[in-house]
């Protein structure tokens, strides 16, 4: 009988963490994930993977831990044994590395850091295999499109610089000692679970709700800004294919497609049936209503009969703006796609539908409760 494979994630609460979990434990893993102490239940991603600790022969196995805790990070290492280690913790949003730059330096750059060197320091560089989560935010200022392996990196935040630190300790720990080390450098990808402020949910969330009824306006930054957004449910399979290989290495993972943040707000009213118009340019753009499609709200169950034609559901404001932007991300997946047979089973139309079909089913449940007189509590009324 063939051992069952160790993997360990970090990070396994997060959108990335969540599908790979689930991933691994379809494959016959055991995981075992390390999630950070937290006020309010963290775990929502993963409740439905979650098994009860005081079963035996668990599948999956979660540590309180924290990526700027060395001694924790190696006791878990040495515990485990892991056959392979996801590093996929990060405080991952570029706006928010602006304001907490320190940290992120600590928890995304010096955090690799600890991961490469515990394994190191506990004698398992010949069996441990590491993945770790580069990004396409490492391209930042345009040097060439398609970005590519070999496309120079500049970096533009806080979090990139950071992840651009892990990125070469990572080459650096495979070159130096032979350790089995990876980067995937993964360009935008999305999901029903995205954090909610990052661009593409904040938009789901929003035509849900305005769609609903719930909300008049969404506000955004810079619409002009163009990403290759895939989904994520296809890039944690080609995290796990990068640790499958006879050759450590580094991959691009992209779709080879770019679209602007405008394109994809219209594509998310699109399939409540309303139709957008742009007005303006800067800070004056608004998104006006041009159309309701009936049947189409009629089919969703939508409350669309509080939107009049001409009402201006989206509107700039410069508070999302950053203070240095990434305008233009397109990668380019041919390595992977031909040295590694990855092939995507989503297209932008349907991470969009997947996104919106979800949110809008989590909005409905908020229309029944104000339908049946709920009002939110303080816990404190
Ligand atoms: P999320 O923000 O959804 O998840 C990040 C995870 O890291 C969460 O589980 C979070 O815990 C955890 N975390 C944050 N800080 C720490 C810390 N100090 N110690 C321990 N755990 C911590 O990110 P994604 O799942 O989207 O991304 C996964 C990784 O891939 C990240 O490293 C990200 O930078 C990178 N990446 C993501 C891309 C994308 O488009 N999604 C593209 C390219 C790279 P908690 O739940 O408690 O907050
Ligand atoms: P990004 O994702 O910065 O590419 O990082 P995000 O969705 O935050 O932004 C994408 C683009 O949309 C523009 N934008 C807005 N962004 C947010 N969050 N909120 C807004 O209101 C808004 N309006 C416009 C942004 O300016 C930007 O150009 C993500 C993260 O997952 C990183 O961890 C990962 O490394 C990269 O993708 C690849």
């Amino acid at each position: 009988m063939t051992q069952q494979k160790v993997a360990l994630i970090t990070g396994i609460t997060g959108q990335d963490g969540s599908y790979l979990a689930e991933f691994l434990l379809k494959k016959g893993y055991i995981v075992h994930g390390i999630k950070r102490r937290a006020s309010l239940f963290n775990t929502d991603r993963i409740d439905h993977l979650y098994q009860d600790p005081h079963v035996e022969n668990r599948n999956l196995i979660l540590h309180y831990g924290d990526m700027t805790d060395s001694m924790n990070l190696t006791r878990i290492i040495q515990e485990t044994q892991p056959d392979e280690i996801y590093n996929l913790a990060a405080m991952s949003h570029v706006h928010v590395s602006f304001e907490t730059p320190e940290y992120v330096a600590n928890a995304d750059g010096t955090g690799t850091l600890r991961i490469l060197e515990a394994v190191r320091l506990l004698g398992l560089e010949k069996k441990t295999k590491i993945y770790q989560a580069s990004t396409s935010e490492l391209y930042g200022k345009v040097q060439e499109t398609p970005q590519r392996e070999t496309t120079p990196f500049y970096p533009r935040s806080p979090y990139a610089v950071a992840k651009m630190y892990a990125y070469w300790i990572t080459v650096n720990y495979r070159e130096a000692y032979g350790m089995f080390a990876c980067n995937g450098i993964l360009f935008n990808h999305e999901s029903p679970v995205r954090g909610e402020t990052f661009v593409t949910r904040k938009i789901t969330r929003a035509a849900s709700k305005i769609a609903l009824g719930l909300q008049d306006k969404l506000y955004l930054g810079n619409l002009d800004a163009k990403r290759d957004w895939g989904h994520a449910k296809d890039y944690v399979k080609m995290m796990w294919m990068i640790l499958q290989t006879k050759e450590p290495e580094d991959w691009v993972i992209a779709t080879g497609q770019t679209t602007t943040v405008r394109d994809f707000v219209k594509m998310s009213f699109d399939y409540c049936g309303i139709t957008l118009r742009f007005e303006g340019v800067g800070v004056e753009e608004k998104g006006i209503i041009d159309a309701i499609n009936e049947n189409r709200t009629k089919e969703l169950n939508l409350n669309t009969t509080h939107l009049t034609l001409s009402a201006t559901v989206v509107e700039v404001d410069p508070r999302y703006f950053r203070p240095t932007e990434v305008d233009l991300l397109l990668g380019d997946p041919t390595k992977a796609e031909q040295k590694l047979g990855w092939k995507r089973e989503y297209n932008l139309q349907n991470l969009v539908e997947d996104m919106m079909a979800s949110d809008l089913k989590l909005m409905t449940k908020d229309v029944y409760l104000k339908e049946g007189g709920y009002k939110t509590m303080s816990y404190y009324e």
